[in-house]
């Protein structure tokens, strides 16, 4: 109704007069300039939303990225906020400090457009002065995630989150200030033009403004001071300042002594601090501070990576910005913790993938000792446009002026596996013409970079199609070669790894190159003991890990390895057991370490390191060894240590040597409690497994309870949620139980697949459901007599991994391909139960179905259920039966 539309904003102006009012006098003046944040008391609505009270950071996608549905709100969202300035502000220059919006922002101030910024990833600082009234100022950001072709990045593997979702802040300086017009930089750029151990030389150029009517005797000082706070160097010059005029200089700091080296072990941090001075006053009208690391870099094609002459393998692994629940509205806290853990696990670098960070990512790489390269997000494919070309100009010089002082970053890179989605596949000369400019925009990124920073390393990211990139030349432009390879993942096993590494060294023979991303999905709730590619087993990644991390320890020539990703990372259009999530991270998406993770911690962690690899596998479950009480199933340590022995209930198992950082037993588990511990001279860990024992007969004397059966498939797998333990089927065995009939899923045209990839409408437990048995005719469980509950589930698979949709799984249509009726019936112990069913008709494709009934078991006949074909193949999916007494 008409009144209810009002109400947003009468609630608005009412609010405004209820926010709270600071005063800008009541903060220390001592830096010439004041810096407060801006994250609370904001008013926000999607185009023609309701209205909410938010805090930054802020996305309007956090929840739904979480439902089936595919897509998420692309589209404009407005926030409003009354800023309170009193006298003191008057004759001040005023900022708005942005430091990310996604991804088209316009500021208006008092309904007065103020700026615009295009791209999601960057600062940008607004000057609000002649806007201002002084009384009830309103603040709209009007922010917009739309797809637009002119802005990168066009499509990737991760979610473009809406909102204003990095701090903002009001800047308040003086009229004579440091500039506020280069790219969102502090305006402040150090060098190091000579380093050694012996002697170093430090480069300060500032841009200063002054806004003012008239002109200005300014003196710039800068100061050294070392991690004690003690000054070890500076200078000032005097600078004469013309009215509304701009100024850079460069002051040189000459003949430091025996620096402090910046390195992983010691992050030994210095600080910049330059000052614009009244001379008449001596009142600082302007301060900046900035880290400064002394340390000096190489890469060569031949022997790799080296820090201040000493060679380095660099290790380490990407990182989204994205947190469980929070879109990419993540806290600090968390933000910083994530390079904590990437520190703690050995890693000494992190590849900043696939756009700018927040900066304080970078400030914690920085007093962390991690290595770093940023990149802006030019991913899969370009535009053809003189837009789109500004765009990633404009973001490749905020990228670079903006992290420019930062020590820990040694590289800019500018595209990722930029020819993946190759398009105009059909018509070749057109092709050739993209190409051309896929090559000239390559070129033109790369002379910028090296321009605005000669003193770093350009690197250009390819996926692991080697002639295409150098085909259209893009191995030749960047200064380091990244390859982004998946042999044994998304195409052929992992020995093709090493093979590629070779032909690299071969063929391009005088290019540095980096391993910028490798990786298998490992969903935390799937374990195997058979693990193969796709089953998104943790096996499979810990396998797939150590061959990688072997081939690459062992080429001198490949400067580092970045393993994709630090943690799971939300990618709407992604099914696969995890819909929406990509599961090749190390941590989860709510950084619980993985048993990869741990793996890293082995393989790279000097100190000694034991650890039983069960995170998230603390309850198992598994069917007896023949008649005995218990179930013999793997066990492994992670670990840099030769050899540990292990026991079982104070019992050893043994001592067994490591074999590429793991060391592996056969435990015989017993139902309910084991406690296991590991020991390698004064190191231990211990872990207690709680085990659910299935008998191998139900003859064999343990009280059976209730087992969960995944049908056509090899994989266990937990549901946290219930807290249900599942197993993988077995055929039927006399006394026990299993199916008759029929295989195991091959997906639609057998493609090569583990069950199907696709998103299972309905359900969280995905995994249940993606495999099944077809064909089957029947499943027999030999149960003694009692109350029964039984538990069918089915769902209508669609799906497998095809060629087009191995570029990366991303491939989320739901419709047959294969058109196919299948209809069946299935009754239990002779009694019909499903009749003329057609999953596909009466539930739609891709759909859980659980079909639940209970039963008494008597005259010792067990449970026998019938699949009667009627057209196609019976399948099932899974199955619980629970005894109730
Ligand atoms: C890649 C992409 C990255 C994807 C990753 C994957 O090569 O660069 O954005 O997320 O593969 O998991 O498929």
């Amino acid at each position: 109704g008409k009144e209810e539309k009002h109400l947003p904003l009468m609630k608005f102006i009412l609010w405004t007069f209820l926010t709270t009012i600071w005063s800008v006098s009541s903060f220390a003046q001592d830096t010439g300039r004041k810096l407060i944040s801006l994250n609370d008391q904001w008013e926000f609505h999607k185009e023609n939303g309701t209205t909410e009270k938010v805090n930054l950071p802020h996305t309007w996608n956090d929840k739904d990225v979480l439902d089936d549905e595919p897509g998420y709100y692309r589209g404009l969202g407005i926030y409003k906020r009354k800023l309170v300035l009193d006298e003191s502000a008057k004759g001040k220059d005023i900022y708005l400090v942005f430091n990310g919006v996604a991804q088209e922002a316009e500021v208006l101030v008092n309904g007065k457009s103020a700026a615009k910024h295009i791209g999601s990833y960057t600062r940008f600082i607004v000057p609000i002065t002649s806007f201002l009234n002084y009384k009830e100022d309103i603040i709209e950001v009007r922010a917009n995630n739309r797809f637009n072709e002119d802005i990168l990045p066009l499509t990737a593997d991760f979610t473009f989150f809406g909102g204003i979702y990095r701090h903002v802040s009001l800047l308040i300086t003086n009229s004579v200030h440091f500039s506020q017009k280069e790219n969102g930089s502090a305006g402040v750029f150090i060098t190091t033009p000579q380093v050694s151990s012996a002697t170093a030389k430090v480069q300060v150029k500032s841009t200063i403004e002054n806004t003012s009517g008239t002109a200005k005797k300014v003196q710039i000082q800068t100061i050294l001071f070392n991690a004690q706070g003690k000054e070890i160097s500076s200078q000032i010059s005097a600078l004469n300042m013309l009215s509304g005029g701009n100024s850079t200089l460069v002051q040189d700091l000459n003949n430091i002594k025996q620096p402090e080296l910046w390195s992983p072990e010691n992050p030994y941090l210095y600080r910049v601090v330059t000052k614009i001075i009244d001379p008449k006053t001596k009142l600082v009208l302007d301060q900046v501070s900035n880290p400064l690391g002394f340390r000096w870099f190489k890469f060569d094609a031949n022997e790799g990576f080296f820090l201040n002459d000493k060679p380095l393998k660099l290790i380490g692994a990407s990182r989204h910005q994205d947190y469980e629940n929070l879109g990419n509205a993540t806290p600090d806290a968390l933000q910083i913790r994530d390079i904590e853990l990437l520190k703690q696990m050995g890693g000494n670098f992190l590849r900043v993938a696939h756009y700018p960070q927040d900066p304080m990512i970078l400030e914690a790489c920085d007093r962390l000792g991690i290595l770093a390269s940023v990149e802006i997000p030019v991913v899969n494919t370009i535009t053809e446009s003189e837009a789109f070309t500004a765009n990633c100009l404009n973001m490749q010089v905020e990228m670079i002026k903006q992290n420019f002082n930062h020590p820990s970053i040694i590289i800019w890179a500018y595209m990722n596996e930029v020819l993946l989605r190759t398009k105009f596949a059909n018509d070749k000369p057109r092709q050739q013409i993209y190409f051309d400019h896929v090559r000239e925009l390559a070129q033109k990124l790369d002379d910028l970079t090296r321009k605005e920073d000669p003193s770093r390393y350009t690197l250009l990211v390819n996926h692991g199609a080697w002639d295409i990139y150098n085909k259209v030349g893009l191995t030749k432009i960047p200064m380091i070669v990244g390859w982004n390879l998946y042999s044994g993942w998304y195409s052929g096993t992992p020995a093709d790894f090493g093979k590629f590494l070779d032909r690299h060294h071969k063929e391009l023979a005088d290019k540095p190159m980096l391993v910028t991303e490798y990786g298998a999905d490992a969903d935390p709730r799937i374990r195997s003991f058979s693990p193969v590619r796709f089953d998104k087993s943790v096996e499979y990644g810990i396998y797939f890990n150590q061959i990688y991390l072997n081939e690459m320890l062992k080429r001198p020539f490949v400067s580092g390895g970045m393993a994709w990703n630090l943690a799971d990372f939300n990618s709407e259009t992604r099914e696969e057991t995890m819909p929406h999530i990509n599961n090749k991270g190390l941590l989860t998406i709510g950084r619980v370490p993985k048993d990869t993770y741990f793996l890293y911690k082995a393989y790279l962690l000097d100190k000694p390191y034991l650890k039983i690899t069960s995170a998230q596998w603390k309850d198992r479950t598994g069917v007896a060894d023949s008649a005995s009480l218990f179930s013999t199933q793997p066990l492994q340590v992670a670990t840099n240590l030769k050899s540990a022995e292990l026991f079982l209930n104070g019992k050893s198992l043994g001592a067994k040597e490591a074999v590429d950082h793991i060391c592996s037993w056969q435990v015989p588990f017993a139902d309910g409690l084991n406690q296991l511990r590991v020991v390698s001279a004064t190191h231990s860990d211990q872990e207690d497994i709680n085990f659910q024992l299935q008998p191998y007969r139900f003859t064999d004397g343990l009280s059976f309870k209730s087992m969960n059966v995944l049908l056509g498939s090899k994989r266990f797998y937990m549901d946290e949620k219930e807290h249900q333990l599942w197993m993988p089927d077995q055929p039927y065995r006399k006394g026990s139980w299993g199916w008759i009939g029929g295989e195991p899923y091959k997906g639609t045209n057998n493609r090569i697949t583990y069950g199907s990839d696709k998103n299972i409408l309905e359900t969280d437990n995905d995994p249940i459901y993606q495999t099944q048995q077809v064909g089957i005719q029947q499943f027999k469980m030999d149960v003694p007599d009692g109350e029964y509950e039984l538990s069918l589930y089915f769902a209508e698979l669609v799906g497998g991994i095809s060629k087009e949709s191995l570029a990366y799984n991303l491939d989320n249509t739901h419709k047959k391909e294969v058109e196919e009726n299948r209809i069946f019936s299935v009754a239990i112990n002779g009694s019909a139960f499903l009749t003329h069913t057609n999953l596909a008709k009466d539930f739609g494709y891709t759909t859980a179905i659980r079909k639940k009934t209970r039963l008494t078991v008597q005259n010792g006949k067990g449970i026998t259920i019938d699949f009667t074909p009627i057209e196609g193949k019976p399948v099932l999916n899974a199955l619980q039966l629970r005894k109730v007494y």
